[in-house]
């Protein structure tokens, strides 16, 4: 006996052809049946009329920076008047901005904040959201953030330890006293705390170097947690090799990634996570190597990199868009990069991304004539209905 089975619905499984008239159902949290209407024979609990929506896999966002404090709109003003976002974060203001803020605000207030941004996810049938760490830079606020992000509801989150992100002022000019704080401190008490499922860093001309990012992946590869990496973002310092030296689930942004790096991406198997909102934002004119991603089969996730500075973007329908728009993907290109392998680049291939017996019966329904829709319409919002663990919102 199924829990419930949903009828009359169009299918996106993402695991292989489009199911025109198909069945869905689920038993203890879990998909249970899919496949053609016609040949579903079980018996169900609840029977739900989809009225001929579209069901598709609940949306993974595998990059966001959703726990901060603090507002950043005087930086885009700047930037509109001129300044970058280099010349910005050297002055003080950028990543470190947000830090104050975030170190001054409580828990309860961060879990506040964070959990009405998450809202906007929500209305759009996302399932599973990665936040990450990386607005404390210090021990307590690293493991405050993390905390809010456990504490979050509505959605399964993964949480990222970020603590490379910036040099903090009191590291000034200290940047490998600060990695060795982060790795014989700040990740081992958060680690220990069970608060970190994945590591990453920001290797990058105005954060850290490709050495001081493999010090933190080491201690990542000693706590046993896998990593990720802010890649080759402003300039091409190597990050896409360097994260698939270590194996990394992902390396993410690549606008300056050169082949090398592609290549080295396709041997190991990490995923290729684009940013658009961040590319948007900051009017990058460098556009990532797209066609090389895909001729050397490198699989492509999207994710909103919301955050305050360089991508205040919380829609993943509107990442999708921009993916078309901006990068030339095809719809098809963006919905599996908010599904199949943006699961994938969390390693949550078994559980999430496409509609498969046995993973999480975490979907979406939508009003569209075709999934093509989802990317096409600006700023529309067709989710008519979210399921989670089997359950309807
Ligand atoms: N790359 C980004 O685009 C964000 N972090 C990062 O490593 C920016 C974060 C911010 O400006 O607050
Ligand atoms: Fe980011």
């Amino acid at each position: 006996m199924h829990d419930a089975v949903w009828l009359n619905a169009r299918l996106a499984t993402l695991a292989g052809p489009v199911i025109r008239d198909g069945a869905l159902a689920a038993a203890g949290g879990r998909i249970s049946w899919v496949g053609e209407r016609r040949e579903w024979k079980g018996d169900a609990r609840v029977q739900h009329d989809a009225r001929g929506a579209w069901i598709l896999p609940g949306f993974v966002d595998c990059h966001t920076h959703l726990v901060y404090a603090g507002r950043r709109a005087h930086e885009f003003e700047l930037r509109l008047k001129g300044a970058s976002y280099e010349e910005i974060a050297k002055a003080g203001g950028g990543i470190l901005s947000t830090v104050r803020a975030t170190r001054a605000a409580s828990e309860g207030e961060l879990l506040s904040l964070a959990q009405r941004r998450l809202r906007a996810w929500l209305a759009e049938g996302a399932a599973v959201v990665e936040v990450k760490s990386g607005y404390g830079l210090d021990r307590d606020t690293e493991l405050k953030m993390l905390r809010v992000a456990r504490r979050l509801g509505g959605v399964t989150i993964k949480t990222t330890f970020l603590g490379a992100h910036a040099l903090p002022p009191e590291y000034k000019g200290r940047a490998d006293a600060y990695i060795d704080f982060v790795c014989d401190e700040v990740l081992p008490a958060a680690a220990a705390e069970k608060l970190v499922d994945a590591v990453d860093a920001f290797c990058e001309r105005i954060a850290f170097s490709r050495y001081q990012t493999a010090r933190v992946f080491d201690t990542a590869r000693r706590l046993g947690l896998p990593v990720k990496l802010h890649a080759d973002q402003l300039s091409d310092l190597g990050g896409a090799a360097l994260a698939a030296k270590h194996g990394a689930l992902s390396a993410d942004h690549l606008e300056y990634t050169s082949p090398p790096g592609i290549e080295a991406l396709a041997r190991s198997g990490s995923v290729a996570v684009l940013l658009p909102g961040a590319f948007y934002f900051l009017r990058e004119t460098r556009l990532p190597p797209i066609s090389a991603l895909r001729s050397h089969h490198v699989p492509i996730a999207l994710a909103t990199d919301h955050n305050p500075g360089s991508s205040p973007l919380s829609s993943p329908l509107l990442a999708m868009n921009m993916a078309c728009t901006l990068f030339r993907l095809t719809p098809e290109e963006a919905l599996a990069g908010f599904t199949v392998h943006a699961a994938r680049a969390l390693g949550m291939q078994s559980s999430h991304g496409t509609l498969e017996v046995g993973k999480a019966a975490d979907f979406a329904l939508w009003e569209i004539e075709s999934p093509a829709e989802l990317a096409y319409a600006i700023g529309a919002n067709p989710c008519v209905g979210q399921v989670r663990a089997g359950a309807v919102q």
